[in-house]
């Protein structure tokens, strides 16, 4: 477990990385008292340097043996990193907070979004799972309102960005826009298809029951994070071609009747949220205003007339930020509160 200290030491895992260059500035930019950084990536990273308040520091080699002495580990170098590294990290005395989905499921490590169930820190032995980046930004707002009206059922429907895939994906997307718009013949390789100027309606791996992982991911974790086993989840994730933000479609039914305006009401007085919704004006949220910023913005709240008791929305969150590296260092802050 964590001691109290003035300053921690702090290693990112998968530094090179999408997600892992996002935790190190946001380190820097809510001030962590970090003592000393370690960063670790794969031998392909070996020698290269991220700056950290000014200073380059040298991205290492990662093995079993590197955690003696680290306080906190940000894992976010893909599921097969975590499952073969976070145990011995939890060993060495190390927190570890991963970003994969390896260890989410598992009924001994917490799964959390702070402003939802901040509580379920109490119980960590050594790994804290961060839930999948679509389903953070969905439970942010919803658990108000379940807590107001208890939520029966969860309709969703996800505009995921590229970013979510890594750094590779991005390049890609560049890559295709640049050769589609210069009659450039277009070869995917992240992708199955053509991402540029397409949308594919498949994220993570498909299952027999016909849904993706990504798909299940939300139902499931939605589930274990508001801590309500009762909530029917269904999802249709799906890849478009913008850079950052998940954008999400979302209908919700309630046992309680909430108003449009009873939901404005109750999302706008909460942390991490900011209610932008004056669609006579234009103003709904976007991928390109959200990108950079830490809030998940909602808009386009309207009750749903189609049943007794329904409300949709539009969620839109960065997911390199509030979906992973920001959730992630605020669970850090949460430790050493
Ligand atoms: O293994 P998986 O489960 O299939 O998942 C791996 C993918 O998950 C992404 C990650 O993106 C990667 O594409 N990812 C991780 N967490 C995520 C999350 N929460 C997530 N996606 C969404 N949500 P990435 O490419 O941006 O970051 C990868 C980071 O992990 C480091 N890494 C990889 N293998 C490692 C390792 N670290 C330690 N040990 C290992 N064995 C990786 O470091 C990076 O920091 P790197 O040194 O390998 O990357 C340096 C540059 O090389 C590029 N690159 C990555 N893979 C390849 C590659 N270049 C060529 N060929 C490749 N196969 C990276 O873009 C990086 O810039
Ligand atoms: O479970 O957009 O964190 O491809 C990693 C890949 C979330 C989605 C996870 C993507 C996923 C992400």
């Amino acid at each position: 477990m964590l001691k109290k200290k003035e300053k921690y030491i702090v290693a990112v895992v998968g530094a090179t990385g999408a997600v892992g260059n996002e935790m190190v500035s946001i380190l820097e930019e809510r001030n962590f008292p970090v003592g000393q950084l370690r960063l670790f990536a794969s031998e392909r990273s070996k020698g290269s340097t991220i700056n950290f308040h000014g200073k380059p520091v040298s991205v290492e080699v990662l093995k079993d043996d590197v955690f003696e002495g680290i306080d906190i580990a940000l894992f976010s170098a893909g599921g097969q990193r975590s499952l073969d590294f976070a145990p011995a990290a939890a060993k060495a005395g190390s927190v570890v907070i991963d970003n994969s989905s390896a260890w989410r499921m598992d009924p001994s490590v917490p799964l959390v979004v702070p402003e939802v169930n901040s509580h379920d820190l109490m119980w960590h032995k050594g790994i804290i799972a961060n839930p999948n980046c679509s389903t953070i930004q969905m439970v942010l707002p919803l658990k108000p309102i379940h807590d107001a009206a208890k939520i029966k059922r969860i309709v969703v429907t996800t505009f995921q960005s590229v970013s979510g895939t890594g750094m590779k994906a991005m390049n890609e997307l560049h890559e295709q826009c640049t050769a589609f718009l210069n009659f450039r013949e277009i070869t995917p390789k992240v992708y199955p298809h053509q991402i540029a100027f397409n949308c594919l309606p498949h994220i993570d791996s498909f299952l027999d029951n016909g849904y993706t992982k990504e798909e299940m991911k939300m139902v499931n974790e939605t589930r274990k994070i508001m801590g309500d086993q009762s909530i029917k989840v269904t999802a249709t994730t799906v890849r478009v071609p913008v850079f950052k933000c998940h954008s999400e479609s979302v209908n919700i039914e309630t046992e309680k009747k909430l108003t449009a305006n009873e939901v404005r009401a109750i999302l706008s007085s909460k942390a991490g949220i900011v209610v932008y919704d004056a669609p006579q004006k234009n103003i709904y949220p976007l991928p390109i205003y959200v990108a950079g910023k830490d809030e998940t913005y909602v808009g386009r709240i309207r009750e749903d007339e189609s049943v007794e008791n329904g409300i949709n929305m539009w969620i839109v969150a960065d997911n390199l930020r509030k979906g992973a590296a920001l959730n992630a260092v605020q669970i850090a802050e949460k430790l050493i509160e």
